[in-house]
């Protein structure tokens, strides 16, 4: 009994598992930035990203991004959806945190802590860099 107990909160803990997080590094004097990541939910069941918070910013959200009247825009959602036994890539031009407010300058390499919250009750904090992004160009 003790064993199947352990078993169990040891699977919880790696019920989410997140890879590839960073912060654009944007010029000074930026307003925002984003944060993006891939996050991982091996289990059973879908988990629900309602919530993240870092003291880099005034006002973290989570948004999206929508086309409206053949433009691109981004919107304000209230949790991300990670499906069972599936990967959700919060990326440039789709999913992201977005951090408003900044209250400093952010430096190429410097490490930004990110506290998220899920739906299932858990907490996990992050600390991605900050990072040069590689313009990139639409495809069609
Ligand atoms: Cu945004």
């Amino acid at each position: 009994m003790k064993f199947l107990i352990i078993f169990l909160l040891s699977f919880n803990l790696y019920a989410i598992e997140i890879s590839n997080e960073r912060v654009r590094l944007l010029p000074p004097g930026s307003p925002t930035t984003a944060l993006f990541m891939d996050i991982e939910n091996p289990s059973n069941k879908d988990i629900y990203l309602l919530k993240a918070e870092s003291n880099i910013s005034r006002k973290v959200e989570l948004h999206n991004h929508i086309i409206k009247d053949g433009m691109m825009k981004m919107e304000e959602v209230s949790k991300i959806k990670i499906s069972a036994k599936s990967k959700t890539q919060l990326k440039p031009g789709g999913l992201h945190i977005m951090m408003i407010g900044l209250k400093n300058n952010l430096k190429e390499g410097q490490e930004v802590e990110v506290k998220l919250s899920f739906d299932d009750g858990k907490t996990t904090t992050i600390k991605p860099k900050v990072v040069k992004f590689k313009a990139h160009h639409h495809k069609r």
